[in-house]
């Protein structure tokens, strides 16, 4: 069940990398990617999260997906090359592939080589018709389409899991912009939206009672340490997940316990009892909002599919026709 968001900070290589969480740990407030929760643990921590009473999103959305993939593929039409982003398991795209008519070509990326080719691999098996040409990249960069799916009729991004939710708006309209051209004029992008909802049940959902959020939030402190040789406390950090009303999103943050000093690539860097770390958002977001937000990038939206209490919505977008 686990998705592998690919974001990732745009460089690479351990000192890009040193440099990259220095310059976050530089900010104010301090801030650390949320690329940082996914190493062996994290993924496994994000699957435990997929389970807990309080995580809806998963769930809910898988629950959509089966009332109503039929419909969605039916609107996708025959024919299509399925493009999809952050692929990870492909556990929601087998519900879209069950009832695709004659889909040309499933196109997973995702910047997890091994799982990509394992989860690939397995999908063949299952769908020994279906042609499967895995892509090894991070999405939120450019990458060059197979050949042909580039020239496939109907291309369709297919994006799950409320993943733009984690992104900024600025960034967020690129990723659609993005799509969008992938896509071209006839294509279209069937997406995952988390919608605002009470609070109250946003907050839980990203600070379950049994703490395992809490630890997949501090086990991004214990994948930097690992990887880049600092000495962050795990002990010393507070998990806190805070509805942010003007900016419509969750974050989280790791709340430091004490006035303390971490050692990270020859540096010193001073953090303050009481001093926050951001980790990640959650933007979630109105029907209204949305729509806008696509309408920026060109898209508009034709369907959306909810729960019966709409906590969640897959919505169907196709470019805007030339005014
Ligand atoms: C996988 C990015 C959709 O934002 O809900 C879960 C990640 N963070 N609990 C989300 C996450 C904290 C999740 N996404």
């Amino acid at each position: 069940m686990a998705k592998h968001p690919s974001i990732v900070p745009a460089v690479s290589g351990s000192d890009a990398l040193t440099q990259d969480v220095l310059a976050g740990l530089k900010k104010s407030p301090k801030e650390l990617s949320p690329v940082w929760f996914y190493d062996e643990l994290g993924s496994f921590l994000f699957d435990s999260i997929c389970e807990l009473p309080e995580y809806y999103i998963t769930r809910t959305e898988l629950q959509i997906m089966r009332e109503h993939a039929a419909e969605m593929a039916a609107s996708l039409g025959p024919d299509a090359a399925l493009i999809e982003f952050g692929s990870g398991t492909s556990m929601k795209t087998r519900l879209l592939l069950d009832h695709l008519e004659m889909p040309r070509a499933y196109v997973p990326v995702d910047i997890a080589r091994e799982h990509l080719l394992d989860a690939a691999g397995t999908l063949a098996r299952d769908y020994p018709h279906l042609r499967i040409i895995p892509v090894c990249a991070d999405f939120t960069q450019p990458f060059d389409l197979p050949a042909n799916v580039a020239v496939a009729r109907r291309r369709v991004v297919y994006f799950p899991g409320s993943t733009l939710g984690n992104f900024d708006n600025v960034h967020a309209r690129s990723l659609l912009k993005r799509m969008r051209e992938i896509v071209g004029g006839s294509g279209a992008v069937l997406i995952g939206i988390d919608l605002r909802k009470d609070p109250r049940v946003l907050e839980r959902a990203y600070d379950d009672a049994a703490g395992v959020t809490a630890e997949f939030n501090l086990n991004a402190l214990r994948h930097v340490n690992r990887e880049l040789g600092a000495d962050f406390d795990l002990d010393a950090f507070d998990h806190l997940a805070t509805w942010v009303e003007n900016q419509s999103r969750i974050e989280m943050h790791l709340v430091s316990r004490r006035d303390q000093v971490v050692h990270l690539g020859g540096e010193n860097i001073a953090i303050a009892r009481g001093e926050h770390l951001r980790t990640e958002y959650c933007h979630k977001y109105t029907l209204e909002g949305f729509a806008n937000l696509a309408g920026t990038a060109g898209l508009a939206v034709q369907r959306v599919w909810m729960d019966p209490q709409e906590r969640f919505s897959i919505q169907l977008l196709e470019p805007r026709r030339i005014q």
